[in-house]
Order: C-alpha cells, then sequence, then structure tokens
C-alpha cells in the first residue's frame, strides 16, 4: 500500500526526526508540538479579530507600559496553557508577564527545558490587519532536575539556545522553527488543520535588495548607522544598490521576508534608548538563532547577538541582522569611528 508521505505533517517531521536521533526523548518535539497547538488557536482568533469584540484594549498596561490587547492576553494564557500541561517545560518567561513563572508540579520540575516567548509580536498592528507573529525561544535548564526551575535557567546567552521558531499570522499561517540541525517551514493547512512542511532546510540568501528600518528615527541614530542607511539608497554597482526600502513595523514579517529573500532588518539604538526597544531574550535571540541557523548573521553593532549575556528578563538591545554580505557591509559602516 503506497502511503503519500509527500508532504510530512510538524508531527511527522518531529517524530521522524526522533527515529534519525534515537537517543533523543522526544520531550524538545513534544514542546515544539504544544506551541504548534497553541499557535493553531491563537491562529482562529487572529483570522477573526474584526469579527468579534477581542479587538481593543485589555484595559491593563504590561511591564512594557504598553495598552495590552485583548489578543496578546488570549496568545499568552493559550502557550502558557499548553506548556503548563505539557511534560517538557519547567517554567516560562513571556513579555507579557513581569517575572518568570515556574511550574512546580512534579512533572513539570523533572522537565528538562524552560521556554520564553513574546506570544504576540506586532500587536499594534493587529487593528489594522497587518502581519502579526509569536517568537518563542527554547533552553535546555541549568539548574537540577527534580526542583523547580530558576532565573539562571532563563538568563542564558542566546548561543545556549536548543531551538528557536516563530508563527507569523499573515496572508497564510506558517511555523518556522531551528534547531542546530536547521531551519525549516511548516504552512498551516485549513483542510487538515495541521502545519505542513513547505520550506524545507532554508537558507538566508547571502545578499539581498532590501533594507529594513524605522526612518522616522533617522536623526536620532549614530552616525555610522546613518551613513550606511544613506549608503543603501545610493546606486552602488559593488553592493547592488540603491536597495529598496521595506518596513512593516511588525518585526516578524520583516524578519521572516529577508530570511526567505534577503535583507537587512536594523532597529539601532537612538539617543532618546541606546539600547533601542527590542528585547533580547524573546525577540532578537531566537531571531538571531534562526537566522544564524540559516547563514545569516545578527549582532548589537558590535558584538554577535548570541554572545550577550543577558542580566534582565526584559532588556533591551540594539539589533542589527541579515543576509551575511549585507551584514558585512554594515559592519564595515559601524567600524568607523
Ligand atoms: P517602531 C512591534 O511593536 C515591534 O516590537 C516589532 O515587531 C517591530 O519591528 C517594532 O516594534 C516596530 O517599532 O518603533 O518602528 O514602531
Amino acid at each position: 500500500m503506497h502511503i503519500n508521505r509527500r508532504i510530512q505533517t510538524l508531527d511527522e517531521f518531529t517524530i521522524q526526526q526522533l527515529r534519525d536521533f534515537p537517543h533523543a526523548t522526544g520531550e524538545l518535539s513534544g514542546l515544539l508540538r504544544d506551541i504548534g497547538l497553541a499557535s493553531k488557536r491563537v491562529n482562529v482568533e487572529v483570522n477573526k479579530a474584526g469579527l468579534v469584540d477581542i479587538l481593543g484594549d485589555a484595559g491593563s498596561t504590561n511591564i512594557q507600559g504598553e495598552e495590552v490587547k485583548k489578543l496578546d492576553v488570549y496568545a499568552n494564557n493559550q502557550l502558557v496553557g499548553v506548556l503548563k500541561h505539557g511534560i517538557s517545560c519547567a517554567g516560562i518567561g513571556s513579555e507579557e508577564l513581569d517575572d518568570i513563572l515556574v511550574f512546580d508540579d512534579e512533572v513539570s520540575t523533572n522537565s528538562k527545558y524552560v521556554c520564553l516567548f513574546d506570544p504576540l509580536d506586532g500587536s499594534t498592528n493587529i487593528d489594522v490587519n497587518v502581519s502579526i507573529g509569536t517568537i518563542f525561544s527554547v533552553y535546555r535548564r541549568v539548574s537540577e532536575l527534580g526542583k523547580p526551575a530558576t532565573r539562571e535557567d532563563f538568563l542564558q546567552a542566546g548561543n545556549r539556545q536548543v531551538a528557536a521558531g516563530y508563527i507569523i499570522y499573515g496572508s497564510s499561517t506558517m511555523l518556522v522553527y531551528a534547531t542546530r540541525r536547521g531551519v525549516n517551514g511548516f504552512t498551516l493547512d485549513p483542510s487538515i488543520g495541521e502545519y505542513s512542511l513547505s520550506h524545507p532546510d532554508i537558507k538566508c540568501p547571502p545578499s539581498g535588495k532590501m533594507y529594513s528600518v524605522n526612518h522616522g528615527n533617522f536623526f536620532q541614530y549614530d552616525e555610522p548607522v546613518k551613513r550606511y542607511i544613506t549608503a543603501c539608497q545610493k546606486k552602488d554597482k559593488t553592493t547592488g544598490g540603491p536597495y529598496t526600502q521595506r518596513y512593516i513595523g511588525s518585526m516578524v514579517a520583516d524578519v521572516h521576508r529577508n530570511l526567505i529573500k534577503g535583507g537587512i532588518f536594523m532597529y539601532p539604538g537612538t539617543k532618546d534608548r541606546p539600547m533601542g526597544k527590542l528585547r533580547l531574550l524573546y525577540e532578537c535571540n531566537p531571531f538571531a538563532f534562526i537566522v544564524e541557523r540559516a547563514g545569516g548573521v545578527a549582532t548589537n553593532g558590535k558584538i554577535p547577538i548570541l554572545d550577550i549575556k543577558p542580566t534582565e528578563l526584559h532588556e533591551r538591545t540594539p539589533f542589527f541582522i541579515g543576509s551575511k554580505l549585507m551584514m558585512d557591509e554594515l559592519e564595515g559602516y559601524l567600524k568607523e569611528v
């Protein structure tokens, strides 16, 4: 009997990974499937956000001082729910929660991993139907199994991530995740309600024609950054300039586009906010892990993002990420005094 295995679902793919690596316990695969399940529930609400009273503010503000949209809260609760009741996660850190949330039941305290996430990035775009996304990062615990997870489990450098990924709720819903074995993309097939492998072994093009930055902050950026942005707008046979400027204002969408087509995304520090806006642990680290596994580069303008040793759960960092040759070109400008 011929079994059509042409398009693997996320579950089939992660189970195949287990077959290929018999020593694996299956906990990481289970965690990824849990996140996939939560994202399918979020997807349903995102897709009908204009129809029901789920738009608008939840009336509260998160630790960032930002108005919390109801979908933010819903997405956070879905992720906490599946991870708390799964068998793979000892605790979580979330943009929507002031502090880490440690799961203290017996199964969770024996789980190997902790997870950090931005449950719904780009939420200011919810009301205007622009693509938004969920971003997640997975670490193996450094604390003793059998005891509750500790803050040190969450404050690890990004180069210690075992997996990272995102879900983009756009023209289609895609889950992209990276492990040390590579980056793979799965598109949600509504006809079967499963993520199906659509982008195997994603590689970030070594160069591209798009640069992504908020021009409204231009005069707030440091001189080398301004010189690079200006160079992106000039005709240049060696770099292929001028580049096209694309800025969606939703990092998941901007970085996803550059991962697939090539390009560079920048959220530099400014005079008012020297550390920029984006969060290291659950925005920059996961994307840095994914893009670097795909052959791209991610820095804070000085060192690799993945080498930064975090000290705070919600700390920010200047962020530059994209195609290797474009990042090398940027580095040349940033090295200038
Ligand atoms: P600005 C969305 O709020 C977000 O965190 C990222 O998704 C996005 O890239 C950035 O902020 C946009 O910020 O200051 O350019 O509007």
